[in-house]
Order: C-alpha cells, then sequence, then structure tokens
C-alpha cells in the first residue's frame, strides 16, 4: 500500500520510516533539499515539492486509497496542506501531531472542516510501550533487591492468610520461584489450611502443600515474606516482616523491609507476573495455571475489581498453562452443601434496586457465605450481592458488587466497624461481627428480618451517594 508523509523534521521522517517500511510504500514529501538529500544517501525516498500545490499531489499520484500522514507541529496553518491533498483525491488522511501538546481548539478547527480526518498525536502513540518498559525496570530494580536481600536465609516462610485461595497459593509459588528455592527452603505456610473444596482441588492437582503454623511458630523463621495479605492480619504476633506482596488496601501497624501493595490490581497473582516478567525467571507451567486460575477466580473471570495489568497477565500466562487442570479446579466449586445454601438464599432474600440479600443461617464454614455471594452476583439484574451468615457466634457478612459502583468496603466500615472487624476492596468485602454486638446496635433480628435489615441499610447507604459522585470515583480509579 502506497503512503505519502509530508513531513518536514528529519527525526519524525527517520521514525515514520523505520516504522512503516516496508510494510507500506512510503514516500515523503518535504521542502528542504538539504534534508532531501541527506535522506536520499540513507535510502530514504524523499521528494521536494511545495506540500501547498494541488500538482505535488497528483504527481505524486494520490489515490483515495493513498495513506496521507500530515505532521502537524502546531506552528503551520494545517489547511493549506489538506486543501490540496483532498482536491488531488486524498481520502485516507491522518494529522500526526508532533508538538508538545495539542490545542483543543485546533482540533475542534480541523475537524470542522476536515470531518472525516484521523488524528494521531507521536506523544500518544510512544507512551504505552514506553511507560510499560520504564515500569518494568522499576519493578526489575525493586525485584533484584529483595532477591539479593533473601539470599542468604536457610529458610523463608512465604506466609498466606487463612484458609487459602486460590491467590494466595499461587503468589506463594510464584515468590519461591522468583526467589529461587524449592518448598523445604521457602515454605508455603498458613495458620488456618486449606478448606474449601475447590481450593483443596487446586492444592492436590498442583501439588502445593501449606504447611500449618501456630502463631508462635512464626518467629521461628529467620525471614517471612506474606503474600496476598498484609502482616496486620496476624495481630501483634508480626510486627514486622521482610516483604509485602499484596493487592488488598495498604493498612497500618506493621513495618516491612520491602514491600509492593497496589490496590488496584485484581489479584496478587497479577503483581508477580510482573515481578517475574522482570526478571526473566522461567514460569513452569505449574506456576502459570496456578497464577492463571488465581488471576480468574480473584477477578471473578474479569467480572469485578479488575485492571489492564491483570488481562495483560492473563494474555501472557495463557499459552503457558495448562486449560484442562484449570477446568477441572472449576468443577469443584459446585457442592451439593454448597447448593443447599444458595437455595436458602434464593429462598430468604430480597432483591431490589439490583441489591440482592439474604441471611442464610449457621453454614459449616465462611466459605458458603462468599460462595452465595459470588453466586448471586452471575444473576441477571443483580450488581450488589450482601450476604450474611453465623459462624462460631459470629455473623459473617460478605458484600460483592461489579466494582463500577460504590465502594464495597466502605459500605461495612461505615456500618459494622464499630461493633465488629470490617474491610476489603471497591467490588468485595467483608463484615465479621459478634452477633451479640451486632444484636445490640441493631435489634434483636433473627433470619429473613437480618436480610431485611441489611438491605434496608444497603439502599440507605447507595442513596447517600449520588450516581454522578461514583462516575467521578470510578474515573479516577
Ligand atoms: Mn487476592
Amino acid at each position: 500500500m502506497k503512503c505519502l508523509a509530508i513531513c518536514q523534521d528529519e527525526l519524525v521522517i527517520r521514525t515514520l520510516e523505520a516504522v512503516l517500511h516496508p510494510t507500506f510504500d512510503v514516500e515523503f514529501l518535504l521542502e528542504s533539499r538539504s534534508l532531501a538529500r541527506r535522506l536520499h544517501e540513507a535510502g530514504i525516498h524523499a521528494t521536494v515539492a511545495d506540500p501547498r500545490r494541488v500538482d505535488t499531489y497528483l504527481r505524486a499520484d494520490v489515490s483515495p486509497n493513498t495513506l496521507v500522514i500530515v505532521e502537524d507541529n502546531g506552528r503551520r496553518s494545517l489547511k493549506r496542506i489538506l486543501d490540496p491533498v483532498r482536491d488531488a483525491g486524498g481520502m485516507l488522511v491522518y494529522v500526526l501531531s508532533v508538538g508538545a501538546r495539542r490545542s483543543e481548539r485546533r482540533a475542534d478547527e480541523l475537524k470542522a472542516g476536515f470531518p472525516e480526518l484521523n488524528s494521531l498525536t507521536l506523544a500518544e502513540l510512544v507512551s504505552g510501550p514506553l511507560l510499560t518498559e520504564l515500569s518494568r525496570s522499576l519493578t526489575r530494580a525493586r525485584v533484584q533487591q529483595y532477591q539479593r536481600y533473601l539470599a542468604d536465609a536457610d529458610r523463608i516462610l512465604i506466609l498466606l492468610h487463612n484458609d487459602p485461595d486460590p491467590d494466595a497459593m499461587a503468589s506463594g509459588l510464584a515468590l519461591r520461584n522468583l526467589l529461587r528455592r524449592t518448598k523445604t527452603t521457602a515454605i508455603l505456610g498458613a495458620v488456618q489450611g486449606v478448606t474449601r473444596p475447590e481450593n483443596l482441588r487446586m492444592a492436590n492437582l498442583l501439588d502445593i502443600q501449606v504447611e500449618p503454623l501456630t502463631p508462635a511458630a512464626l518467629t521461628e523463621f529467620e525471614r517471612i515474606a506474606t503474600v496476598d495479605v498484609q502482616p496486620h492480619y496476624f495481630g501483634a504476633v508480626l510486627p514486622r516482616v521482610d516483604l509485602v506482596i499484596d493487592h488488598h488496601p495498604e493498612q497500618p501497624g506493621y513495618s516491612a523491609v520491602f514491600k509492593d501493595i497496589r490496590p488496584d490490581y485484581g489479584s496478587t497473582s497479577t503483581i508477580l507476573v510482573e515481578h517475574l516478567r522482570a526478571v526473566d525467571v522461567n514460569i513452569s507451567e505449574r506456576t502459570a495455571t496456578a497464577m492463571l486460575y488465581a488471576i480468574k477466580s480473584d477477578t471473578l473471570f474479569f467480572a469485578r475489581h479488575t485492571n489492564r495489568s491483570d488481562l495483560e497477565a492473563f494474555t501472557f500466562l495463557y499459552p503457558l498453562a495448562d486449560p484442562a487442570l484449570i477446568r477441572k479446579m472449576e468443577g469443584a466449586e459446585i457442592t451439593l452443601d454448597r447448593l443447599e445454601y444458595v437455595m436458602r438464599a434464593q429462598q430468604n432474600g430480597t432483591l431490589s434496586e439490583q441489591v440482592f440479600c439474604a441471611f442464610i443461617g449457621s453454614p459449616p464454614r465462611e466459605d458458603f457465605i462468599t460462595y452465595v455471594a459470588d453466586f448471586f452476583l452471575q444473576v441477571e439484574d443483580v450488581k450488589w450481592t450482601i450476604i450474611a451468615g453465623v459462624v462460631n457466634d459470629s455473623l459473617i457478612v460478605s458484600v460483592r458488587n461489579l466494582g463500577y459502583s460504590r465502594n464495597a468496603g466502605e459500605f461495612v466500615k461505615k456500618l459494622f466497624a464499630d461493633v465488629g472487624s470490617a474491610g476489603g476492596h471497591r467490588a468485595m468485602a467483608k463484615a465479621v461481627v459478634p452477633i451479640a454486638q451486632f444484636r445490640s446496635k441493631f435489634g434483636e433480628l433473627t433470619g429473613p428480618e437480618i436480610s431485611r435489615k441489611i438491605h434496608e441499610l444497603a439502599t440507605q447507604f447507595l442513596h447517600e451517594h449520588p450516581v454522578g459522585e461514583r462516575r467521578k470515583e470510578a474515573v479516577r480509579a
């Protein structure tokens, strides 16, 4: 395909030549004879001509299929070039802004005179890959620092949160890879082991061992890293650790020698994919499979709290992972016991204004509550789910939303922080409130009364924050 570029700047010409040749048959139109001579010597097809004359373009054989690129440095009138291009039959015209900033007024004027014009900005074209590369260097420096710092310890503990989920386990495997250690020199541990059926199946299929630890045992390790969780979670036993990698909002109350906390990421595994890529560590099929499954499950397959980095990590891992294993792990999510609680929620719950609330009684484990919350988020017309249940004399409230409305974490904090523990992300949050405390604040409620009460509070919360305000926040995030 033929491309005619009207450019006067040598750097722009050489850049375009390097990018477009040989995909396009490129000819440059310019005004300076000496520059044209230099370009000729470099083997670049350059013609000296007046860009304000129609016959220039007729001679260059411009047709409706010729790609015409007009450099705009912001100083000269573009109309005097665009008019003759159009008169000569040019249709596919791009204006390439190379100045520091494209003025809105200039762009609007052009659009008015040439509605079919396409606009590009050199800075925008360069920015994506350049910023990725630069931030990769920053990540590389950070990773190399903690790799060196942790290199001479005999045994490192990679500590996961209670009842580790796929993201915690996959992040643990990835960090072990990054530290170039084995399961005896970098131990994956948790104070409460894996219980949920799909997580157990993941641990079995991928042969991931999570050592059960007592809080006291934590002090026996020379070095400790936490992944997918921050040390404050473990209370006073862990005031200081060596490394924290997490995607939950940053918490006060502990110190860490190194930390990489990115609350806008959908999973901790996404952060670790960036670490692995920055230092070119080989990623085994097992680790890739674990991480891919983690990203899928933490973001509900990109349905909530997800950003471009999660998608990029997913694209990167996909060819390295074993999709058949992932299908097997996912199958384990649906169990008859869980379906029973889904049915209860369906019978006792309320749905209005796209908010689904239900109290499901006393399930055997906490994960029944989160499972039900995730389940109903898939239902048509549901944008928020708030599921409550009693486990060990505490009311557990699990909140989910699709991530583009008001903050779930704020909601639980506002309602429950004074009577229990409450926190979380924009799209997922949890509160744990001793049942007695709950009743003293909200009254002697039982069964469906609890779901109705919570629904009322949720509706009130969502109405307090007008849509416009929510939008602004979403854009900023
Ligand atoms: Mn996570």
